[in-house]
């Protein structure tokens, strides 16, 4: 029986990464008066790559080899505090809205009594941020357990967020069902046994979405039908709860 909804946040929630994450990432680079700026297309490439500062570690060694900094950790660490700054900053003008159907489903998850929590690999105050900014303040208690960031030592595609939320919530993976957009997500969830329904974004529309369980590009609302890539919605044209429970 389908007790727990996991949700991840970035792509999944909202689209955060074009307009949100990428853009802080630059308003950080630019204020420390480095001349890197991370395009759209660039940005899409770097995402393989989980954790912000893992990203920007990432980038520097694939463009900017020759770059030298006596302590690069201490130089990535500080940037990525601003970045999530400016981040944060942002998410509180309202920019940046939930993805279509999740505060539907959110609210039928909460009137049935199932259980949520959310498994993400961006920085905890992201996520709270977010959440007030979109949902408003009490939202971030409707989560029993929100895994983020360096909580634990690795970052999606391993597994250790989503069996961090399950030794946290009691739960086993089989009463589960993970929310993803990326594939990255997708091997995480799948390695802690969890069934997965994506919800894919352009940033992730050609992820694979292997062993996926439900694979529609969003959540849908009664009036926004949902286009199905994978999986099947029993005759319903948006993602309920009993549908979930089917799977
Ligand atoms: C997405 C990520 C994060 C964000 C940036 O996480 O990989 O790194 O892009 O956030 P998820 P930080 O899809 O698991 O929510 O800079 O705070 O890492
Ligand atoms: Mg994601």
């Amino acid at each position: 029986m389908l007790t727990t909804l996991i949700w991840d946040v970035d792509g999944t929630l909202a689209d955060t990464e074009r307009d949100g994450h990428r853009v802080a990432f630059n308003q950080a680079f630019q204020e420390a008066g480095l001349d890197w700026d991370w395009s759209e297309e660039l940005y899409g490439e770097l995402l393989q790559v989980t954790g912000g500062k893992e990203r920007i570690k990432f980038y520097l060694e694939r463009y900017r080899p020759d770059f030298q900094q006596a302590d690069l950790m201490a130089l990535i660490a500080q940037l990525h505090q601003r970045k999530t700054h400016f981040y944060v900053e942002l998410l509180a003008t309202g920019a940046i809205p939930l993805r279509t159907g999740v505060k539907r489903l959110l609210q039928e998850v909460r009137t049935q009594g199932l259980r949520l929590a959310i498994a993400t690999t961006t920085t905890s105050e992201n996520v709270t941020s977010l959440l007030k900014a979109t949902l408003g303040e009490d939202a971030v208690d409707w989560f029993e357990c929100i895994a983020a960031g360096d909580v634990v030592p690795r970052k999606k595609p391993a597994p250790d967020i989503y069996e961090y939320v399950l030794a946290q919530m009691g739960v086993t993976p089989a009463e589960c069902i993970a929310l993803e957009d990326s594939s990255n997500g997708l091997r995480s969830a799948l390695a802690a046994g969890l069934k997965v329904v994506m919800t894919l974004n352009s940033y992730t529309q050609n992820d694979s979405t292997e062993r996926a369980s439900l694979v529609v590009d969003h959540l849908g609302e009664s009036d926004q039908p949902v286009q199905v890539f994978k999986g099947d919605l029993r005759g319903q044209t948006y993602v309920q709860l009993d549908v979930l429970q089917k799977l």
